[in-house]
């Protein structure tokens, strides 16, 4: 049944072209929402849109379609700090959450963190969270400290507030996690953090495009996010920084548009977002970005969220039926964000993909760029379902179907 409580499904489905491909013979069930997201029909428009009539560099041409551009370029900046309740200036395009993160180490941390400083980080972050500041760590002679979970994949949140009182430089958290689909108080943390002296970074990877977020209750000092996990564009993301911060920074690369003057001696940096900005920006990923930000809050993030959690609770119920499937992560559905990570006895988690694949049903299989926490779970990698505003139950019916027949081959 393509029912849902709470969206049209058949409606949303059909703004989607390619739910319409078959995979193997088989309808396509995708459910590998948390690697990257289908697009709908107003984005893809959007963009062929902008290269078949008003294709031009922004910010830099003074005819008509370099005016266009650099108008639907910002048109688009402003829809992205009125999605996240954050202000015009505060928020700067980059390549998407892994950029957003090393911006804030080139042109924040490394000044800024010294020897012996601490980075505060938890145990379920991605690797996007944790290299950049093993890198900065190593350079500036400052430790990392990694917060731990409890038995059902929750943050320990009296040890993270514990550690924020011995005010750490910086603290580094994921709001939602890409394979526990757990979610973290950021704000407490930001709360706590702000109170101890120490800056917060919220990796949003996996909360933007499954729930409102609004980074002034948030209070962070930066938000990371990328484009095409909320239905948008691959290759454009969003650094939200706090104003007064990104003022006095350094800037992140150097090259045209982050200027105000060059001589021959030296240079002026351009105003905020603008000096974060060098070189020609991916005008047609922040205008398809506009699009999905439209399409997503034509829907409304409330609903949404309201159906993420229909299919979690139903995906939960569903898969904790099946024989020797091990689930990871909370057991209720409110307490996380769309994914369900698993393993089916000791089969390995790419194999179980190959055979879900030949059903149609596409998952992902792996460490998820997670590998701290895979070791913390003690397996190499599982696998893992996560959902999106087109999927139905009839796919989480599919995905139990995939792993019957998985059972059937592995004689379990
Ligand atoms: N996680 C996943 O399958 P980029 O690649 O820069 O758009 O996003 C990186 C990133 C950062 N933080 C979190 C919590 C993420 O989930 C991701 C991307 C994908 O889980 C690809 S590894």
């Amino acid at each position: 049944m393509l029912k849902s409580q709470v969206l049209e499904l058949e409606r949303i489905r059909d703004d989607f072209p390619i739910l319409k491909r078959k995979v193997k013979g088989k309808r396509l069930v995708y459910l590998d929402n948390a690697a990257t997201t289908q697009k709908p029909r107003k984005v893809i428009d959007a963009l062929v849109d902008y290269y078949e009539r008003y294709n031009a560099n922004a910010h830099r041409s003074l005819h008509t379609l370099g005016i266009e551009a650099t108008e639907e370029f910002e048109r688009s900046r402003r829809g992205a700090a009125e999605f996240i309740h954050a202000s015009p200036k505060e928020i700067i395009f980059t390549r998407g959450t892994t950029e957003s993160i090393n911006l804030v180490r080139f042109a924040w941390a490394e000044e800024h963190v010294k020897k012996d400083d601490t980075i505060l980080l938890t145990l379920m972050e991605h690797h996007s969270n944790i290299v950049p500041w093993q890198l900065v760590a190593r350079r500036n002679g400052a430790k990392l400290k990694f917060i731990e979970l409890d038995a059902n994949g929750r943050l320990k949140m009296d040890e993270i507030e514990e550690e924020i009182e011995r005010s750490p430089r910086l603290v580094a958290v994921t709001q939602c996690s890409n394979v526990l689909g757990t979610i973290n108080d950021a704000a407490r943390i930001c709360r706590r953090a702000r109170k101890a002296g120490s800056l917060s970074v919220i990796d949003g990877a996996q909360s933007v495009p499954h729930m409102p977020v609004s980074v002034s209750e948030v209070g962070c000092d930066f938000f990371a996010f990328s484009g095409h996990k909320m239905l948008g564009p691959t290759g454009i993301g969003v650094l939200y920084g706090r104003r007064e911060l990104l003022e006095e920074m350094a800037p992140f690369q150097g090259g045209g548009e982050m200027i105000r003057e060059v001589h021959l001696d030296g240079a002026k940096w351009n105003d905020v977002p603008y000096k974060f900005e060098a070189g020609t920006a991916d005008i047609a990923g922040a205008i398809g970005l506009l699009a999905a930000i439209e399409y997503l809050s034509e829907i409304g993030m409330e609903k949404v969220r309201r159906h993420d959690v229909e299919l979690l609770r139903y995906a939960i119920d569903t898969l904790k039926g099946i024989k020797g499937l091990q689930l990871y992560g909370p057991e209720r559905a409110e307490e996380r964000s769309g994914v369900v990570s698993f393993n089916l006895a000791d089969v390995h988690p790419h194999d179980l993909a190959t055979i879900l694949d030949g059903e149609g049903v596409e998952i992902r299989s792996g460490h998820h760029c997670a590998q701290p926490l895979m070791e913390w779970l003690r397996v190499p990698a599982t696998s893992r379902a996560s959902f999106h505003v087109y999927n139905s139950y009839d796919d989480i019916d599919a995905l139990k179907a995939g792993l019957e027949k998985a059972r059937e081959v592995f004689r379990l």
